[in-house]
């Protein structure tokens, strides 16, 4: 198949909640969502779900957009694309810009797997019928109306809770969590937040049966991470500091990680996904898919991947109503009572994009013509 052409979208829609990390606080969600074409007609949809500013991780809303349509479209015109993955090859000389690269990918998977007629689970190795939802909830700061949205996520089905910590904001909740909910599946999450002088953190942190400490220090860091995983036993998780195959590589060699938290477009997209996620698998390290309050349609593509046999713990998808009042795709994502999405059946993602939706919430829309 051959793109004709690619639609990038900067599409802003309200949260219904605010959110916020130890980075910031998101209100309105801003995210880059994108289309392409191919010669037959064929459509796909793909998202690459940065923030409006550089603060997760070093690309934009407008970086997204400038790559895509000035290194990206290009490299792609006239190119025969036999599978997703010679897209890496096509896009190798551009260096980083791993999000705008997955958003693109994306569309190009989902493209391809409706050519074939086959649900993009199947065609990557998935091998679940369902997925385990876990809930990630921000930095509070408030205990009653943290052990409310506690409360809410369980009685949801979510399948474990996750908290957002920072310094000021850790010990505390974890504790009153413990006490009020028991030996429930937990997990906390510092978004890179501290450094090692806060090592006396961890070691309390560590008395709580947590199921793993997610990205505690430098976004970029993995020889910190190797010294502090040598003082606890809780297993560290890797979010940030994983951004492709040698970082995982590294890491492991290090012993910096005992878990991966996989978040596809964080890696570049599924390509790098698979290779990451079959790496930690020859290697006995159990893996999980992160989210970035996607909408619909990067849920979807995390659903995908979360059907892969080395996804061991409950993945960060929320239900569409969650965080937004209108969804993008037509059967917005709602969790099952066991706290799990039934994969679709359909070909390529599964889900129907509502393209009035988007134009509604549209701010920008780039149409780039390849024929
Ligand atoms: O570190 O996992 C993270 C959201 C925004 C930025 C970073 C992170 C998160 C989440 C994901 O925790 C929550 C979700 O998508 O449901
Ligand atoms: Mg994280």
């Amino acid at each position: 198949m051959k793109v004709s052409e690619i639609r990038i979208i900067h599409y802003r829609a309200p949260l219904r909640e605010a959110f916020t990390t130890s980075f910031g606080t998101m209100k309105v969600r801003d995210t880059v969502l994108i289309m392409v074409r191919d010669d037959e007609g064929y459509t796909g949809w793909g998202e690459a779900p940065v923030d409006n500013g550089p603060w997760y991780n070093p690309e934009t809303i407008n970086t997204v957009i400038h790559v895509i349509k000035d290194y990206i479209a290009p490299a792609l015109k006239g190119k025969e694309i036999r599978h997703p993955c010679v897209l890496r090859g096509i896009l190798s000389r551009i260096r980083g810009h791993n999000m705008a690269k997955a958003g693109v990918e994306f569309a190009i998977w989902d493209m391809y797997a409706k050519r074939h007629g086959e649900p993009l689970y199947r065609m990557i190795g998935g091998v679940k019928r369902k997925v385990e939802a876990g809930l990630s909830i921000g930095v509070i700061g408030d205990i009653d109306k943290l052990l409310r949205s506690v409360a809410l996520g369980l009685d949801k089905g979510y399948r474990r809770i996750k908290i957002k910590i920072k310094p000021g904001w850790d010990i505390l909740p974890v504790k009153t969590i413990r006490r009020e909910y028991g030996d429930i599946p937990l997990q906390v999450d510092a978004n890179a937040a501290y450094t090692l002088h806060d090592h006396r953190v961890f070691e309390e942190l560590d008395k709580y049966g947590l199921l793993m400490i997610e990205q505690p220090l430098h976004y970029d860091d993995l020889y910190m991470h190797s010294i502090l995983q040598k003082t606890i036993k809780t297993p560290i998780c890797l979010d940030e500091s994983i951004k492709n195959i040698y970082d995982a590589m590294a890491g492991h060699s290090l012993g910096s990680y005992k878990v991966i938290n996989i978040k596809p477009a964080r890696v570049g997209g599924v390509c790098e996904t698979l290779a990451i996620h079959w790496y930690a698998s020859q290697h006995g390290i159990p893996v999980w898919i992160g989210g970035l309050l996607e909408t619909g349609i990067g849920r979807a593509f995390q659903v995908a991947v979360a059907t892969l046999s080395n996804v061991k713990y409950p993945n960060d998808i929320s239900e569409s109503n969650r965080f937004y009042i209108e969804d993008v795709i037509e059967t917005p994502w709602r969790l099952g009572k066991d706290g799990t999405y039934i994969v679709p059946e359909k070909p390529g993602i599964g889900v129907e994009v509502r393209e009035d939706v988007i134009i509604r919430h549209a701010e920008k829309v780039l149409s780039i013509s390849l024929g």
